[in-house]
Protein backbone atom coordinates (compact mmCIF):
# COMPACT_ATOMS: atom_id res chain seq x y z
CA UNK A 1 0.00 0.00 0.00
CA UNK A 2 1.19 3.49 -0.67
CA UNK A 3 0.78 6.77 0.95
CA UNK A 4 -0.21 9.49 -1.39
CA UNK A 5 -1.04 12.50 1.04
CA UNK A 6 -1.53 13.47 4.44
CA UNK A 7 -2.94 16.09 6.98
CA UNK A 8 -2.42 17.35 9.95
CA UNK A 9 -3.53 19.74 12.61
CA UNK A 10 -4.41 20.44 16.20
CA UNK A 11 -7.45 19.42 18.16
CA UNK A 12 -8.62 19.80 21.81
CA UNK A 13 -8.28 17.22 24.13
CA UNK A 14 -10.05 16.11 27.57
CA UNK A 15 -8.21 18.15 29.30
CA UNK A 16 -8.31 21.14 27.23
CA UNK A 17 -4.53 20.42 25.85
CA UNK A 18 -3.62 20.41 22.38
CA UNK A 19 -3.09 17.82 20.64
CA UNK A 20 -2.58 16.18 16.80
CA UNK A 21 -4.93 15.05 14.77
CA UNK A 22 -3.17 13.30 11.26
CA UNK A 23 -5.21 12.32 8.33
CA UNK A 24 -3.89 9.79 5.75
CA UNK A 25 -4.46 8.79 2.42
CA UNK A 26 -3.31 6.19 0.35
CA UNK A 27 -2.93 5.61 -3.71
CA UNK A 28 -6.74 5.69 -4.15
CA UNK A 29 -7.50 8.36 -2.34
CA UNK A 30 -9.28 6.62 0.82
CA UNK A 31 -8.44 8.85 3.75
CA UNK A 32 -8.51 7.87 7.78
CA UNK A 33 -8.00 9.79 10.66
CA UNK A 34 -6.12 9.34 13.81
CA UNK A 35 -5.68 11.52 17.18
CA UNK A 36 -3.18 10.42 20.40
CA UNK A 37 -3.78 10.71 23.61
CA UNK A 38 -1.72 11.89 26.59
CA UNK A 39 -0.92 10.85 30.40
CA UNK A 40 -0.59 12.74 33.49
CA UNK A 41 0.87 9.83 35.39
CA UNK A 42 3.14 9.03 33.04
CA UNK A 43 6.01 6.30 33.37
CA UNK A 44 9.47 7.64 32.82
CA UNK A 45 10.21 4.83 30.65
CA UNK A 46 7.63 6.14 28.12
CA UNK A 47 8.51 7.47 24.87
CA UNK A 48 8.52 11.52 24.58
CA UNK A 49 6.00 13.57 23.33
CA UNK A 50 6.72 16.42 21.11
CA UNK A 51 4.62 19.98 21.38
CA UNK A 52 2.05 19.65 18.78
CA UNK A 53 3.74 22.48 17.12
CA UNK A 54 6.90 20.71 16.56
CA UNK A 55 4.97 17.17 15.91
CA UNK A 56 2.94 19.33 12.85
CA UNK A 57 6.91 20.14 11.52
CA UNK A 58 7.84 17.01 12.29
CA UNK A 59 5.14 15.36 10.22
CA UNK A 60 6.29 16.89 7.39
CA UNK A 61 9.34 15.52 7.39
CA UNK A 62 7.57 11.82 7.68
CA UNK A 63 5.77 12.63 5.10
CA UNK A 64 8.19 13.73 2.85
CA UNK A 65 10.08 9.85 3.41
CA UNK A 66 7.09 7.92 3.06
CA UNK A 67 5.05 9.60 0.35
CA UNK A 68 4.86 6.85 -2.79
CA UNK A 69 6.64 4.14 -0.78
CA UNK A 70 5.07 0.71 -1.07
CA UNK A 71 4.84 -0.75 2.75
CA UNK A 72 3.77 -4.17 2.70
CA UNK A 73 2.95 -4.78 6.54
CA UNK A 74 2.94 -2.45 9.68
CA UNK A 75 5.57 -3.67 10.49
CA UNK A 76 7.65 -2.54 7.87
CA UNK A 77 5.80 0.70 8.06
CA UNK A 78 6.47 1.03 11.62
CA UNK A 79 10.16 0.19 11.75
CA UNK A 80 10.66 2.52 8.99
CA UNK A 81 9.64 5.07 11.26
CA UNK A 82 11.77 3.73 14.17
CA UNK A 83 14.28 3.91 11.79
CA UNK A 84 14.01 7.36 11.03
CA UNK A 85 14.05 8.52 14.65
CA UNK A 86 16.89 6.45 16.00
CA UNK A 87 16.24 7.60 19.28
CA UNK A 88 15.40 5.33 22.32
CA UNK A 89 12.65 6.94 23.09
CA UNK A 90 11.53 8.63 19.95
CA UNK A 91 12.19 11.83 21.21
CA UNK A 92 13.56 13.08 17.39
CA UNK A 93 10.03 12.37 15.66
CA UNK A 94 7.98 12.49 19.40
CA UNK A 95 6.26 9.64 20.05
CA UNK A 96 3.28 11.39 19.58
CA UNK A 97 3.76 12.24 16.06
CA UNK A 98 4.60 8.17 15.21
CA UNK A 99 1.70 6.86 17.22
CA UNK A 100 -0.67 9.01 14.79
CA UNK A 101 1.53 7.82 11.73
CA UNK A 102 0.91 4.32 13.29
CA UNK A 103 -2.51 4.51 13.84
CA UNK A 104 -3.58 5.82 10.72
CA UNK A 105 -1.68 3.20 8.77
CA UNK A 106 -2.99 0.46 10.93
CA UNK A 107 -6.71 1.98 9.57
CA UNK A 108 -5.81 2.23 5.91
CA UNK A 109 -4.11 -1.19 5.39
CA UNK A 110 -7.23 -2.45 7.98
CA UNK A 111 -9.57 -0.75 5.13
CA UNK A 112 -7.16 -1.36 2.17
CA UNK A 113 -7.80 -5.29 3.12
CA UNK A 114 -11.33 -5.10 3.62
CA UNK A 115 -11.58 -6.51 6.78
CA UNK A 116 -12.34 -4.74 10.46
CA UNK A 117 -9.74 -3.11 12.59
CA UNK A 118 -10.15 -5.94 15.11
CA UNK A 119 -9.53 -8.60 12.72
CA UNK A 120 -6.70 -6.25 11.08
CA UNK A 121 -5.30 -6.54 14.63
CA UNK A 122 -5.71 -10.34 15.31
CA UNK A 123 -4.68 -10.95 12.42
CA UNK A 124 -0.81 -9.07 13.34
CA UNK A 125 -1.11 -11.06 17.01
CA UNK A 126 -1.37 -14.38 15.92
CA UNK A 127 1.69 -15.97 15.98
CA UNK A 128 2.18 -19.79 14.82
CA UNK A 129 1.99 -21.47 18.49
CA UNK A 130 -0.65 -18.45 19.21
CA UNK A 131 -3.92 -18.53 18.03
CA UNK A 132 -6.10 -16.03 19.93
CA UNK A 133 -9.74 -15.58 18.51
CA UNK A 134 -11.26 -11.91 18.91
CA UNK A 135 -13.24 -11.35 22.35
CA UNK A 136 -14.76 -9.20 24.64
CA UNK A 137 -13.19 -8.39 27.24
CA UNK A 138 -14.18 -7.25 31.05
CA UNK A 139 -14.88 -3.15 31.45
CA UNK A 140 -12.61 -2.24 34.13
CA UNK A 141 -14.34 0.68 35.11
CA UNK A 142 -13.39 4.14 36.52
CA UNK A 143 -15.89 5.21 38.76
CA UNK A 144 -14.31 7.47 41.82
CA UNK A 145 -11.29 9.49 40.56
CA UNK A 146 -8.31 10.63 43.18
CA UNK A 147 -4.78 10.91 43.29
CA UNK A 148 -3.16 13.41 40.00
CA UNK A 149 -6.34 12.81 38.26
CA UNK A 150 -8.57 14.95 40.41
CA UNK A 151 -8.60 17.76 43.40
CA UNK A 152 -9.87 15.97 45.67
CA UNK A 153 -8.10 14.10 49.39
CA UNK A 154 -7.92 10.35 48.02
CA UNK A 155 -3.98 9.58 47.43
CA UNK A 156 -5.14 6.40 45.02
CA UNK A 157 -5.74 7.48 41.55
CA UNK A 158 -8.53 4.68 40.56
CA UNK A 159 -11.32 3.06 42.05
CA UNK A 160 -12.10 0.29 39.52
CA UNK A 161 -15.25 -1.39 39.09
CA UNK A 162 -15.37 -4.73 37.25
CA UNK A 163 -18.93 -5.89 36.13
CA UNK A 164 -18.28 -9.83 35.62
CA UNK A 165 -19.62 -10.75 32.35
CA UNK A 166 -17.95 -9.81 29.65
CA UNK A 167 -21.41 -9.76 27.56
CA UNK A 168 -20.46 -6.31 26.67
CA UNK A 169 -24.06 -5.18 26.34
CA UNK A 170 -25.18 -6.39 30.43
CA UNK A 171 -21.45 -5.30 31.36
CA UNK A 172 -22.37 -1.28 30.25
CA UNK A 173 -25.81 -1.61 31.71
CA UNK A 174 -24.31 -2.90 35.25
CA UNK A 175 -21.37 -0.07 35.16
CA UNK A 176 -24.19 2.34 34.50
CA UNK A 177 -26.57 1.53 36.74
CA UNK A 178 -23.90 1.53 39.71
CA UNK A 179 -22.26 5.36 38.07
CA UNK A 180 -25.77 7.11 38.16
CA UNK A 181 -26.96 5.35 41.92
CA UNK A 182 -22.75 6.27 43.00
CA UNK A 183 -23.99 9.74 42.21
CA UNK A 184 -27.40 10.17 44.09
CA UNK A 185 -25.60 8.55 46.92
CA UNK A 186 -23.16 10.76 47.01
CA UNK A 187 -24.87 14.11 46.56
CA UNK A 188 -27.36 12.95 49.25
CA UNK A 189 -24.30 12.24 51.90
CA UNK A 190 -21.81 14.98 51.00
CA UNK A 191 -23.83 17.49 49.40
CA UNK A 192 -24.37 18.77 45.31
CA UNK A 193 -20.27 19.27 45.09
CA UNK A 194 -19.71 15.62 45.46
CA UNK A 195 -20.24 15.09 41.94
CA UNK A 196 -18.03 17.12 40.97
CA UNK A 197 -15.82 14.77 38.58
CA UNK A 198 -11.84 13.83 37.48
CA UNK A 199 -10.48 13.40 34.70
CA UNK A 200 -11.84 10.30 33.83
CA UNK A 201 -15.31 10.82 34.55
CA UNK A 202 -15.33 9.45 37.82
CA UNK A 203 -16.85 11.30 40.97
CA UNK A 204 -13.73 12.88 42.90
CA UNK A 205 -15.16 14.84 46.36
CA UNK A 206 -13.28 14.59 49.59
CA UNK A 207 -13.54 11.62 51.75
CA UNK A 208 -13.22 10.47 55.51
CA UNK A 209 -10.49 7.81 53.82
CA UNK A 210 -9.30 6.15 51.17
CA UNK A 211 -11.09 2.93 52.56
CA UNK A 212 -14.48 4.91 51.92
CA UNK A 213 -15.36 5.14 48.23
CA UNK A 214 -15.11 1.07 48.73
CA UNK A 215 -17.45 1.18 51.81
CA UNK A 216 -19.94 3.44 49.46
CA UNK A 217 -19.83 1.46 46.58
CA UNK A 218 -20.36 -1.79 48.67
CA UNK A 219 -23.56 -0.45 50.25
CA UNK A 220 -25.09 0.80 46.99
CA UNK A 221 -25.02 -2.83 45.34
CA UNK A 222 -26.00 -4.45 48.46
CA UNK A 223 -29.06 -2.07 48.27
CA UNK A 224 -29.82 -2.98 44.46
CA UNK A 225 -29.27 -6.53 45.31
CA UNK A 226 -26.01 -6.20 42.62
CA UNK A 227 -23.67 -6.98 45.10
CA UNK A 228 -22.50 -10.59 43.55
CA UNK A 229 -22.67 -8.56 40.19
CA UNK A 230 -18.83 -7.08 40.76
CA UNK A 231 -15.58 -7.20 41.37
CA UNK A 232 -13.40 -4.74 42.28
CA UNK A 233 -10.09 -2.99 40.89
CA UNK A 234 -7.56 -0.33 42.09
CA UNK A 235 -4.90 1.77 40.48
CA UNK A 236 -2.85 3.11 43.21
CA UNK A 237 -0.56 4.73 40.86
CA UNK A 238 2.16 4.45 43.65
CA UNK A 239 4.76 6.48 42.18
CA UNK A 240 2.81 9.58 42.71
CA UNK A 241 2.11 8.74 46.34
CA UNK A 242 4.28 9.95 49.32
CA UNK A 243 3.66 6.31 51.75
CA UNK A 244 6.23 3.87 52.50
CA UNK A 245 6.16 0.76 50.84
CA UNK A 246 5.00 -0.70 54.66
CA UNK A 247 2.32 1.68 54.84
CA UNK A 248 1.20 1.33 50.83
CA UNK A 249 0.85 -2.66 51.67
CA UNK A 250 -1.16 -3.09 55.01
CA UNK A 251 -3.77 -0.53 53.09
CA UNK A 252 -3.78 -3.17 50.35
CA UNK A 253 -4.11 -6.05 53.08
CA UNK A 254 -6.61 -4.03 54.50
CA UNK A 255 -8.99 -3.55 51.53
CA UNK A 256 -8.72 -7.01 50.31
CA UNK A 257 -10.31 -8.14 53.97
CA UNK A 258 -13.13 -5.46 53.16
CA UNK A 259 -14.11 -6.53 49.96
CA UNK A 260 -13.42 -8.94 46.68
CA UNK A 261 -10.36 -6.68 45.08
CA UNK A 262 -9.30 -9.29 41.91
CA UNK A 263 -7.14 -6.58 40.24
CA UNK A 264 -4.09 -3.73 42.37
CA UNK A 265 -2.20 -1.76 39.59
CA UNK A 266 1.08 0.06 40.30
CA UNK A 267 1.07 -0.63 43.77
CA UNK A 268 4.36 0.47 44.68
CA UNK A 269 6.91 2.80 42.70
CA UNK A 270 7.37 2.00 38.95
CA UNK A 271 11.14 0.98 39.93
CA UNK A 272 10.34 -1.37 42.52
CA UNK A 273 10.03 -4.52 40.83
CA UNK A 274 11.07 -6.53 43.95
CA UNK A 275 8.30 -4.96 46.11
CA UNK A 276 5.76 -5.70 43.79
CA UNK A 277 6.90 -9.41 43.75
CA UNK A 278 6.67 -9.95 47.49
CA UNK A 279 2.98 -8.31 47.18
CA UNK A 280 2.40 -11.31 44.09
CA UNK A 281 3.64 -13.69 46.40
CA UNK A 282 1.73 -12.71 49.27
CA UNK A 283 -1.74 -12.52 47.55
CA UNK A 284 -2.35 -15.50 45.40
CA UNK A 285 -5.96 -14.36 44.46
CA UNK A 286 -4.93 -10.85 43.10
CA UNK A 287 -3.63 -9.58 39.50
CA UNK A 288 -0.41 -7.75 40.35
CA UNK A 289 -0.17 -5.31 37.23
CA UNK A 290 2.03 -3.11 35.70
CA UNK A 291 1.54 0.20 34.41
CA UNK A 292 4.27 2.81 35.38
CA UNK A 293 6.62 0.06 36.30
CA UNK A 294 6.56 -1.74 32.74
CA UNK A 295 5.25 1.08 30.27
CA UNK A 296 4.08 -1.13 27.30
CA UNK A 297 7.97 -2.36 26.55
CA UNK A 298 9.23 -5.58 26.22
CA UNK A 299 12.61 -4.98 27.86
CA UNK A 300 10.68 -3.96 31.38
CA UNK A 301 8.53 -6.92 30.34
CA UNK A 302 10.88 -9.02 30.06
CA UNK A 303 12.73 -7.72 33.23
CA UNK A 304 8.99 -7.98 35.36
CA UNK A 305 9.38 -11.67 33.98
CA UNK A 306 12.58 -12.67 34.84
CA UNK A 307 11.97 -11.22 39.01
CA UNK A 308 8.57 -12.29 38.77
CA UNK A 309 7.08 -9.01 39.59
CA UNK A 310 3.67 -9.42 37.78
CA UNK A 311 0.91 -11.18 36.57
CA UNK A 312 -0.87 -8.61 35.07
CA UNK A 313 -0.03 -5.67 32.41
CA UNK A 314 -1.39 -2.60 30.99
CA UNK A 315 -1.08 -2.13 27.54
CA UNK A 316 -0.69 1.62 26.16
CA UNK A 317 -0.27 2.31 22.25
CA UNK A 318 1.18 5.47 23.18
CA UNK A 319 3.54 4.43 26.35
CA UNK A 320 5.60 2.88 23.55
CA UNK A 321 4.43 4.93 20.24
CA UNK A 322 3.69 2.11 17.60
CA UNK A 323 1.33 -0.77 16.95
CA UNK A 324 3.98 -3.28 16.04
CA UNK A 325 5.92 -2.96 19.59
CA UNK A 326 2.21 -2.66 21.40
CA UNK A 327 1.63 -6.24 19.45
CA UNK A 328 5.12 -7.88 20.43
CA UNK A 329 4.54 -6.76 24.11
CA UNK A 330 1.39 -8.35 23.58
CA UNK A 331 2.08 -10.93 22.65
CA UNK A 332 4.86 -11.52 25.03
CA UNK A 333 2.36 -11.51 27.98
CA UNK A 334 0.00 -13.72 26.07
CA UNK A 335 3.15 -16.18 26.48
CA UNK A 336 3.48 -15.21 30.17
CA UNK A 337 -0.17 -16.30 30.46
CA UNK A 338 -0.21 -12.51 32.16
CA UNK A 339 -4.29 -10.76 32.23
CA UNK A 340 -3.55 -8.15 29.32
CA UNK A 341 -5.27 -4.93 30.14
CA UNK A 342 -5.63 -2.52 27.23
CA UNK A 343 -5.74 0.97 28.45
CA UNK A 344 -6.93 4.34 27.91
CA UNK A 345 -5.02 7.28 29.36
CA UNK A 346 -6.51 9.99 31.36
CA UNK A 347 -6.29 13.12 28.89
CA UNK A 348 -8.07 11.40 25.62
CA UNK A 349 -9.67 12.31 22.55
CA UNK A 350 -13.05 10.69 20.52
CA UNK A 351 -10.42 7.96 18.64
CA UNK A 352 -11.65 4.72 19.87
CA UNK A 353 -9.04 2.94 17.82
CA UNK A 354 -8.27 0.96 21.17
CA UNK A 355 -11.31 -0.49 21.37
CA UNK A 356 -10.66 -2.29 18.22
CA UNK A 357 -7.25 -3.31 19.76
CA UNK A 358 -9.16 -4.86 22.96
CA UNK A 359 -11.12 -6.70 21.45
CA UNK A 360 -8.81 -8.00 18.75
CA UNK A 361 -6.00 -9.39 20.68
CA UNK A 362 -9.00 -10.69 23.06
CA UNK A 363 -7.41 -8.57 26.10
CA UNK A 364 -8.57 -9.66 29.76
CA UNK A 365 -9.58 -6.35 30.47
CA UNK A 366 -9.94 -2.86 29.09
CA UNK A 367 -9.46 0.33 31.65
CA UNK A 368 -11.85 2.97 29.91
CA UNK A 369 -12.92 5.09 32.30
CA UNK A 370 -16.17 6.07 33.13
CA UNK A 371 -19.92 5.33 31.27
CA UNK A 372 -20.29 9.17 30.81
CA UNK A 373 -17.96 12.39 28.98
CA UNK A 374 -17.39 12.03 24.64
CA UNK A 375 -13.98 10.85 25.01
CA UNK A 376 -14.72 7.68 27.23
CA UNK A 377 -18.17 6.99 26.10
CA UNK A 378 -16.34 6.95 22.56
CA UNK A 379 -15.23 3.63 23.70
CA UNK A 380 -18.25 2.23 25.62
CA UNK A 381 -20.09 3.04 22.18
CA UNK A 382 -17.40 1.10 19.89
CA UNK A 383 -17.41 -2.40 21.26
CA UNK A 384 -21.81 -1.87 21.46
CA UNK A 385 -21.33 -1.54 17.72
CA UNK A 386 -18.71 -4.48 17.23
CA UNK A 387 -21.29 -6.62 19.57
CA UNK A 388 -24.17 -5.66 17.29
CA UNK A 389 -22.73 -7.00 14.15
C1 LIG B 1 -3.16 5.14 34.39
C2 LIG B 1 -3.66 6.14 33.39
C3 LIG B 1 -4.98 5.88 32.77
P1 LIG B 1 -2.53 8.42 32.91
O1 LIG B 1 -2.37 5.47 35.29
O2 LIG B 1 -3.44 3.97 34.26
O3 LIG B 1 -6.00 5.62 33.64
O4 LIG B 1 -3.49 7.46 33.79
O5 LIG B 1 -3.04 8.38 31.53
O6 LIG B 1 -2.62 9.76 33.59
O7 LIG B 1 -1.16 7.81 33.02
MG1 LIG C 1 -2.08 3.21 35.85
Amino acid sequence: MKILDYNIKKILDSRSNWTIELELYNEKNIGVKSSVPSGKSTGKNEVFNLDPDQAILKAKYIFSKIKNKDFKSQQEFDHFLISLDKTVNKSYLGGNTILAFSYCFAKLNAYFKHIELYDYFNNLVNLKNLKIKPKMPYLFVNVINGGLHAGNNLKFQEYLIIPKTNDILKAINLARILYLELGKELKKIKGNNAINIGDEGGYAPNFKNDFEPFEIISKILKKLNLDKEFYFGLDAAANSINLSNDKLEKFYLKLIKKINLIYLEDPFAEEDFEQFKKLKLKLKNVYICGDDLTTTNINSFKKADSENSINSVIIKPNQIGTISETIEAIQFAKQKNWWIIVSHRSGETNDDLIADLAYGVAANGFKLGAPARGERVAKYNRLLEIANQ
